[in-house]
């Protein structure tokens, strides 16, 4: 098993335990801290359990003594692929002191990347609810198994079926091992894909918990706090910014919400007295849409996060006046820096901006093509390194050697702007990947696909401005002999086992891609093209 690591040179480690932002804490420690100092407080609401920080501590103990009954080692890694229901703190605390390791997946994930997820990890258990949202992720285990047979242990939350229960690991009971080092990798999460396939992202306990600590921070959360899960619990924003950690760590009570939906999520903002939640920003628009007619108490509501893509300012705008609470952006990625505008910003800067960053280690430089800083106030590619960005996706040096220059910092791929007070505005991005609502889509991925169906000479996917999701996909394809149905090429996409966000939006069959191409162009050159030519045409149409 090729071992997990995230390491920063000497000196910049040593600078971040002197400055108190790596402070030696471990995920298993401050929980079992937390229900020391309050047990009875509420911890986690999530369908029909309410567990105190005592009965979640208890849980986290038996679940991690549950994985290793079964024959699990420290270091081994365990795909996690749980909605938004309170056994995924029983699993990932459980699986935290065990030393054992959650790889982070999404709901809407499928056997691709599934299978993808756990191959790069060298995972050898999964874990899932019988279903969730009209989908049997039991047979996706069973695919999963006869796909990358060493993931050896399937256990399930419900009706487990040939697998594991849930429920035995949480009913056993073993001696503890002591807590796993805080340099050590805590966990694996999923980049957003930007260039191939996605990568995994290896986050220590010191950084991680530097990030939401002083995220919890920024975010004014304290033990009376109610975070509102909306959003997938698994994807970097609600987990960590301050998300469902940062209120943890504060001693605040986290709900999950199945859906984010208005119908489902007022009546729980209401009944709970929810503080804040996080949002992308098709949602925001639909919540402020669906305020107009509301019913709900929603004066509990202190602050509504915006993140994972671009808000425009109309809509910024609306946020204070229709919910009664206060906007915050966040600008935020998987692989670490975090942005936030300061809920005590004034309005321009909270309208108009995507924020600063958490620290000021956080280092932020903005470069041209020849990798030279840009004149103040220009646009350039972001580039950052600091106490909570890694240096290093897993065992992907092709990947490491595009992504992190020389001196360790991470290429961003976006392309900003930064205002004088320093904060940042996001103009766009150099990499070519669709950022659909929020879910990162990377073009070669799905073009790789298409071009395995057999009436698909060529297919470019390029990112298309949409009004509500912000940006949708759109495949442009070369047919080979009988030009195919667009709807057969999505559901080509469906069957080969991705995630639906993934499917095309929109299908264009052309018969050339370029009619005055003259030589050769790059992939993103092309993608550039089809999006000018196709939003041309609709122009003048
Ligand atoms: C968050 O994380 P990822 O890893 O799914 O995606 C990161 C990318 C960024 O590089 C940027 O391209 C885009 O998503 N993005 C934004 C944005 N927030 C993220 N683009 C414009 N405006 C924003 N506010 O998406 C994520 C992670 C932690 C906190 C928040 C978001």
């Amino acid at each position: 098993m090729i071992p997990l690591q995230q390491t920063w040179p000497p000196e910049f480690a040593a600078r971040y335990r002197a400055a108190g932002y790596w402070r030696g804490e471990t995920f298993g420690g401050f929980l079992r801290q937390r229900a020391a100092e309050a047990p009875d407080r509420l911890a986690v609401v999530g369908g029909e359990h309410r567990w105190t920080y005592a009965e979640l501590d208890r849980r986290a103990d038996a679940v991690a003594a549950g994985f290793l009954e079964l024959g699990l080692v420290p270091g081994e890694r365990v795909v996690v692929h749980l909605s938004n229901i309170a056994e995924f703190f029983s699993t990932v605390f459980g699986l935290f002191r065990a030393g054992l390791v959650p790889v982070y997946a999404l709901p809407a994930h499928r056997i691709t990347e599934i299978a993808h997820f756990a191959r790069g990890a060298e995972a050898s258990a999964y874990v899932i609810a019988d279903r969730h949202d009209g989908f049997d992720y039991r047979a996706l285990a069973r695919q999963l198994q006869t796909d990358v047979p060493a993931v050896r242990e399937v256990v399930v939350v419900g009706d487990a079926g040939e697998f594991t229960p849930f429920a035995q690991l949480e009913g056993a009971s073993g001696s503890l091992l002591p807590e796993p080092s805080p340099s050590e990798v805590a966990f694996l999460q999923i980049s957003g894909g930007s260039t191939g396939l996605s990568k995994l992202i290896p986050r220590t306990h010191d950084d991680y918990i530097f990030s939401f600590r002083a995220s919890a921070e920024i975010c004014g959360q304290d033990a009376s706090s109610v975070y509102l899960t909306a959003l997938p619990v698994a994807h970097n924003f609600p987990m960590s910014s301050p998300g469902v950690f940062g209120t943890l760590y504060t001693g605040g009570c986290v709900v999950l919400s199945p859906s984010p939906a208005p119908d489902v999520a007022f009546p729980l903002i209401a009944r709970e007295r929810v503080t804040i939640t996080g949002l992308v920003p098709p949602l925001a628009l639909l919540w402020l849409q669906a305020s107009a007619a509301n019913t709900h108490d929603l004066s509990s509501l202190q602050v509504l996060q915006v993140g994972g893509a671009k808000l425009t300012p109309e809509v910024a705008k609306r946020v204070g006046p229709a919910l009664g609470c206060t906007l915050q952006q966040v600008f935020g990625m998987a692989e670490g820096l975090v942005n936030y505008t300061r809920l005590d910003d004034p309005e321009d800067v909270i309208v108009n901006t995507q924020g600063r960053p958490i620290s000021v280690d956080d280092e932020v430089i903005i470069v041209d093509d020849a990798g030279q800083p840009v004149p103040e106030g220009e646009a350039g590619y972001l580039l950052t390194r600091g106490p909570y960005t890694i240096r290093a996706y897993h065992n992907d040096p092709a990947a490491n050697a595009r992504a992190f220059t020389e001196d360790g910092f991470y290429r961003t791929g976006d392309v900003v702007k930064r205002t004088p007070e320093g904060n940042l505005v996001v103009q766009g991005r150099a990499t070519d990947h669709i950022n659909r609502a929020g879910e990162k889509i990377s073009a070669e991925e799905i073009e790789d696909h298409l071009l395995a169906h057999p009436a698909v000479f060529d297919a470019a996917v390029v990112s298309i401005p949409d009004a509500v999701m912000g940006e949708r996909s759109c495949a442009f394809i070369i047919p080979q002999g009988e030009k195919p149905k667009g709807a057969v090429l999505k559901a080509w996409i469906r069957e080969r086992g991705l995630a639906e966000f993934k499917v095309p939006d929109q299908v264009v069959f052309v018969d050339g891609f370029m009619e005055t191409a003259v030589g050769k162009i790059s992939r993103k050159e092309l993608r550039a093209a089809l999006r000018a030519r196709h939003l041309a045409a609709k122009e003048t149409a």
